[in-house]
């Protein structure tokens, strides 16, 4: 394997909606350079960059998957992604480590759906991008169309490098209008032959050749000054140009392509090879400690873990991108977040599901190793002694959740390991066992991503599990003060018991005065693991309890407050006033007390107003703004209030405030309202009251189950 500077090395990925042709585009730059000896197809399931199962049986990508390819004296890694939006984890991370973004846009379809949803992932990373116009051998395909939809969702910098000369059966010719060249395929593809533009085409490629220089030198003064010099610019100066717009995002250029049939992607190569970013010419990288690192072989070795891998046979593969220095095999590194020191044994090009092993990676280049112990994606590896910590890739926020159990009960171990590692394979997927609801919640990003979720747990760790509803962690609390007494008192025959306790309860808020008409011996403020307080006040005069019972009954409150009397939720923000109560010199124990406590607690609860509160959510949609009527009016159905609406490029953002109860498989009936072109995000903001009707249904349903 011959060894690349850093220089030579260029970072790709694919992005583009699902189907427009990543994977078969993939196949044929591997084939176009000779590293491979046939062009796989995702039909005959025998392509490089699709060869998990699932992948097989979807027919289409899950998983992003790295690749080389070498292009005259370049490296080129590829990233090849999914285009469904339930698998835009993959997408994120591969954007953050690569330099230049190539989105295939399907000729037959022109803007997708997920070309939008991606695209505003590429605006945040600010990645210099290559549109790649694919399927121009459809007979459906649209050049123009597409073009016209990509500008006006993409703004002017989008640039023409080229052009088709027919699309549909026909196409076989491709105009380039930097080198003002046609390209001309055999019938099978592969390398075309260089013919002079004919007469026909002459003066549209002369212009559109204009309007390319211009862009070009747009974006550097000198270039300018040259330009309106000579009114024209050389290859070199145009290729400057072309760089310098492509990483400030002004130009966004072009290309055309027929993926199946190999047309194309062999100038594409060449443009990466020559025009397009490599890592060294990159803005610098941001550390968490707010200062920066350039990417420079010379440098200190520092990588970025962007992705993990657990291999059933293999064990747990790592991919790092080298952002500083060099890495060797066998060397030592250090993670400054786990502390950890690892040694990097191997060291792998990955090409797909194979592995090629090297001595070494330099600055801008992307690898992977074996068996990291304590380092997980989104973490940095640098040199002992160093804290060099790179800014981590922020996922989305989970946008479904379900409840997921083992069909077989002794699988419930396993399930919480198993779910663990899924979670640090992909980022993406959250689980929590949520205490309170005594489920484990899975979170993910939609229904297809949970039911791949499912296949995996299934087929790979031989887990049979269902979903089922979540349940909804309601709180319970009060609105008015009420007092009670109990008296607990058994005599059967041994020791009897008895325990008799007063109480006074109200709503807490923070800054109450404190209380009168009592006399306090001592107050404790508890701070309650599930949010808000309980107050227990101690105003027993006169030895009337003893001081050693009176933990017991606040205990006995404690365990009410653990089970609400409503709904079996836990309370919260109640004060609780002690002021009265009986013992017996023989028969009160622990026990007696804390029954009285918790029964006159109850008692006092359910004659105090009590009420049911929800975990309301603050979210953010992303709609089309044709779409946001029909988005709003069923935002309003499910309880919202709408808290505002902002135009953001071609979406609108509602920001709502919306039930938590309400959100269970919101973001499927999102898509369909939206035909997918919707989106949303969301993260809980604060408890509030449940409407009457809803409280007493709840209640109910309680009291039955209670009853059984
Ligand atoms: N006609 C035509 N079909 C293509 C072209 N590129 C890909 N395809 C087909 O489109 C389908 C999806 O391709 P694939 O590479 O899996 O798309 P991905 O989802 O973007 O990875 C497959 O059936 C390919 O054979 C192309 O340039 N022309
Ligand atoms: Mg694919």
């Amino acid at each position: 394997m011959k060894v690349y500077d850093d220089k030579h090395i260029k970072n790709v990925v694919l992005v583009g909606a699902s189907k427009s042709g990543k994977t078969t585009l993939a196949e044929a730059m591997l084939f176009e350079a000779g590293l491979t000896n046939r062009r796989g197809t995702t039909e005959e399931k025998n392509t490089i960059s699709d060869y998990h199962e699932i992948e097989h049986e979807r027919g289409s990508s899950v998983y992003a998957t790295t690749m080389h390819t070498e292009w005259r004296d370049y490296k080129i890694n590829i990233i090849d992604t999914p285009g469904l939006d339930d698998f835009i984890g993959e997408v994120i991370s591969s954007l953050r480590v690569a330099d230049t973004a190539v989105m295939l846009l399907n000729a037959e379809h022109g803007v997708e759906v997920g070309t939008e949803l991606i695209w505003n992932y590429v605006e945040k990373f600010q990645k210099p991008i290559i549109f790649a116009v694919n399927h121009l051998d459809h007979s459906k395909a649209d050049f123009e169309t597409t073009i016209e939809q990509a500008k006006k969702r993409f703004g002017k910098a989008i640039t023409l490098m080229q052009y088709p000369v027919k699309t549909g059966d026909g196409f076989d010719s491709i105009i380039d209008l930097l080198k003002m060249t046609m390209y001309k395929f055999p019938a099978q593809g592969g390398k075309p032959q260089k013919l002079a533009i004919p007469a026909d085409e002459q003066d549209k490629a002369t212009q559109l050749h204009n309007e390319l220089v211009e862009k070009a030198a747009e974006n550097d003064e000198k270039l300018m000054e040259k330009f309106f010099e000579k009114g024209s610019l050389n290859e070199d100066e145009l290729r400057e140009g072309l760089k310098l717009g492509m990483l400030h995002h002004d130009v966004y250029p072009v290309f055309c392509l027929s993926a199946k049939k190999d047309m194309g992607s062999g100038r594409i190569m060449g443009f990466i090879d020559n025009v397009a970013p490599s890592a060294t010419d990159q803005f610098k990288e941001k550390l968490i400690n707010e200062t920066e690192l350039a990417c420079d072989p010379k440098g200190p070795t520092a990588i970025f873990v962007f992705k993990t891998l657990i291999e059933p046979h293999l064990g747990k593969l790592s991919f790092f991108k080298v952002m500083s220095g060099e890495v060797k095999a066998g060397m030592d590194l250090y993670n400054p977040v786990t502390r950890a020191t690892e040694r990097l044994n191997q060291l792998f090009i990955m090409d797909g599901k194979n592995r090629n092993p090297v001595e070494k990676f330099t600055a801008g280049d992307i690898g992977a190793t074996l068996k990291l112990k304590d380092t997980q994606t989104n973490q940095s590896l640098c040199m002992p002694g160093k804290e060099i910590e790179f800014d981590p890739i922020h996922f989305p926020e989970a946008r479904i959740r379900t409840a997921i159990i083992a069909k077989n009960k002794t699988d419930d171990e396993k399930l919480g390991s198993v779910l663990a590692e899924i979670h640090q394979e992909d980022p993406t997927i959250h689980i929590e066992y949520a205490r309170e609801l005594k489920q484990i919640i899975l979170s993910a990003q939609g229904e297809l991503h949970l039911a791949i979720t499912k296949w995996r747990l299934n087929h790979i760790y031989h887990l049979e599990v269902e979903y089922i509803k979540p349940r909804i962690p309601y709180r319970e609390t009060i609105q008015k003060s009420s007092q009670a007494n109990y008296k607990h008192k058994k005599q059967s025959g041994g020791a009897g018991q008895f325990g008799e306790a007063y109480m006074k309860i109200e709503p807490y808020y923070e800054g109450m005065p404190e209380p009168t008409g009592v006399s306090i011996r001592d107050k404790e403020i508890i701070e309650l693991t599930w949010g808000g307080r309980l107050v227990f006040y101690n105003c027993i005069v006169g030895g009337v309890i003893d001081q050693r019972f009176i933990p017991s009954i606040q205990k006995g409150v404690m365990e009410k407050m653990h089970e609400g009397p409503i709904t079996g939720s836990f309370v919260r923000d109640v004060r609780v006033i002690v002021y009265d109560g009986k013992m017996h010199p023989v028969d009160s124990n622990d026990i007696s007390f804390k029954i009285a406590g918790m029964m006159a607690f109850k008692e006092a609860f359910q004659m105090a107003d009590p009420k049911i509160l929800e975990p309301i959510y603050e979210i953010e949609i992303f709609v089309p703004e044709e779409l946001m009527g029909d988005v709003v009016t069923d935002l309003q159905s499910r309880r919202s209030i709408i808290l505002g609406m902002d135009s953001k490029g071609n979406y609108q953002v509602i920001k709502a405030r919306t039930p938590l109860a309400e959100l269970d498989k919101y973001s499927t009936s999102l898509r369909s309202i939206t035909q997918g072109r919707g989106n949303y995000t969301g993260k809980f903001a604060e408890y509030a009251p449940v409407p009457g009707e809803i409280q007493k249904k709840l209640a109910e349903e309680y009291k039955k189950m209670e009853d059984h």
